[in-house]
């Protein structure tokens, strides 16, 4: 089954976890086929995809942002856009992915392989399946991560159960007993609260509104638990105020969302009493209010407090 040229395999721009190991595992796969693979990246890996490929000893792939006169794999991404540069003047070998299906077009017949899985990794643990290939170890604890990276801990509405039997099958091999345990390690890295100042943490996704005349900023940050912030929070704070001094905001609001929880305890600096009860119905105890059930800015924070400031 030997072809002609080396395959170079890779994922999206800004590579997350998936997008770097599921071409390591279908380099893996297809080296096992007969063909000549390489696995590559588009951009430095994430604290999480180095956590997870030192953790079990894979090597950082190599960096590829040209497809000129390339035999390419794409995986994890269908669109030009998030693709190498130059797509048009590399040979596209096949597809796999699981996002909806993008721009790119061939002249010539390709594989091409799109589920509505929770994550590449998952077709590629699919498809060693299907040609009966035995998943070394390592590789099958970086397929975990992904899969674990890319359906938050099973938590996200995209899992599914093909998702969920896949990174069964490969924590079995990789002889990880406690999954849940490995993924809350995962977001932690993610989340790296604690190589981020308390203004990065603060301003990471912050975003400002007009409410009713006033300047209201809101921000959030999204940890596998609560506890991972206690250490922060006094200096977040802190940082609130000063934010609020510095740029003029009436309001500055901060969720500190628990996914595993699946709420969220609001920090606010600037909005008195008044405003906190009528948006949420609830007294502010500190600094802050929990607020269970509530995970999103758009639907769950911003629409309450709005109408609170206009009626005040
Ligand atoms: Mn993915």
């Amino acid at each position: 089954m030997s072809e002609n040229g080396v395959i170079y395999v890779v994922g999206h721009k800004s590579p997350d976890t998936d997008s770097i190991c599921s071409a390591i595992a279908l380099v893996h796969l297809l080296n096992s086929l007969g063909y000549e693979a390489v696995a590559c990246r588009q951009g430095e890996p994430n604290n999480e995809t180095r956590y997870v490929l030192n953790r079990f000893g894979v090597e950082v792939p190599n960096l590829l942002t040209d497809g000129s006169g390339k035999k390419v794999f794409l995986v994890d991404h269908s669109d030009v856009a998030q693709s190498l540069d130059n797509l048009d003047k590399a040979e596209i070998f096949g597809i796999i992915d699981h996002h909806k299906i993008g721009d790119v077009t061939t002249p010539q017949p390709v594989y091409f392989l799109a589920l509505p899985v929770g994550c590449s990794s998952t077709i590629v643990g699919m498809l060693y399946d299907y040609f009966n290939v035995e998943i070394p170890e390592k590789i099958a604890g970086i397929m975990t991560c992904a899969i674990l990276s890319d359906t938050v801990i099973f938590r996200s509405a995209t899992t599914t159960e093909k998702d969920k039997e896949i990174a069964k099958k490969l924590a079995y091999i990789a002889g990880i007993d406690d999954v849940e345990k490995l993924g809350v390690q995962l977001f932690k890295e993610k989340s790296d609260i604690v190589r981020k100042s308390p203004r990065e943490i603060l301003l990471s996704d912050f975003k400002e509104f007009d409410f009713a005349g006033y300047k209201v900023g809101i921000g959030q940050v999204e940890v596998v638990s609560l506890s991972l912030l206690d250490n922060v929070k006094d200096a977040l704070f802190e940082e609130m105020k000063r934010l609020k001094e510095e740029s003029g905001f009436h309001g500055i609001f901060f969720m500190l969302t628990d996914i595993m929880q699946e709420g969220t305890e609001l920090m606010a600096v600037g909005a008195n009493q008044e405003i906190f009860e009528k948006a949420f119905g609830k007294q502010v105890e500190g600094n802050s209010v929990y607020l269970e059930g509530v995970m999103s800015r758009k639907k769950q924070v911003v629409p309450p407090l709005q109408k609170a400031y206009e009626s005040q």
